[in-house]
């Protein structure tokens, strides 16, 4: 059993998928040593996403960012590595790719503020609620 602290829940979001940047993507989350746990592609309906993203509910841009996470599949994500969340946080980079540092995810790929192509739980609690919204216990592991 995977000890907490040494996983993290990841999402390739619709704009890197649909751009064809998957499997670009998961080299470079495997080459900074992750391991996948586990992996699904699948669509979210805007309720949904909605849910996930239920921390932002009341900001300006939560109408907007729960459209576009329902517009397109996006590839939900199970990694493990030693202090999975701080070192895949410094791997995706700052959330809006302007000011994310050469060679991150974000910096590669984001094509905006909203759509910036990737998600990495910002906590171990969050991990573990964004990981059973995608992925029952047995499938885990
Ligand atoms: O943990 P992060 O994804 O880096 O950032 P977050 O938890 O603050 O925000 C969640 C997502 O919401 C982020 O990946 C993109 C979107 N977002 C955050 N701040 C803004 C935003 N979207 C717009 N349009 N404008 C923002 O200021």
């Amino acid at each position: 059993k995977i000890m907490a602290g040494n996983r993290t829940f990841s999402m390739i979001k619709p704009d890197a998928v649909q751009a064809g940047n998957t499997g670009a993507i998961l080299k470079m989350i495997e080459e900074a040593g992750f391991r996948i746990s586990a992996m699904r592609m699948t669509k979210l309906s805007k309720q949904r996403a909605g849910q996930f993203y239920a921390v932002h509910k009341e900001r300006p841009f939560y109408n907007d960012l729960c459209e576009y996470m329902s517009s397109g599949h996006i590839v939900a994500l199970i990694l493990e590595k030693e202090n999975a969340v701080a070192d895949f946080r410094k791997l995706i980079g700052a959330t809006d790719p302007a000011k994310a540092e050469e060679g991150t995810i974000r910096k590669l790929f984001a094509k905006s503020i909203e759509a910036n192509a990737i998600h990495g739980s910002d906590s171990d609690e969050n991990a573990e609620i964004e990981a059973a919204f995608f992925f029952s216990k047995m499938q885990q592991y």
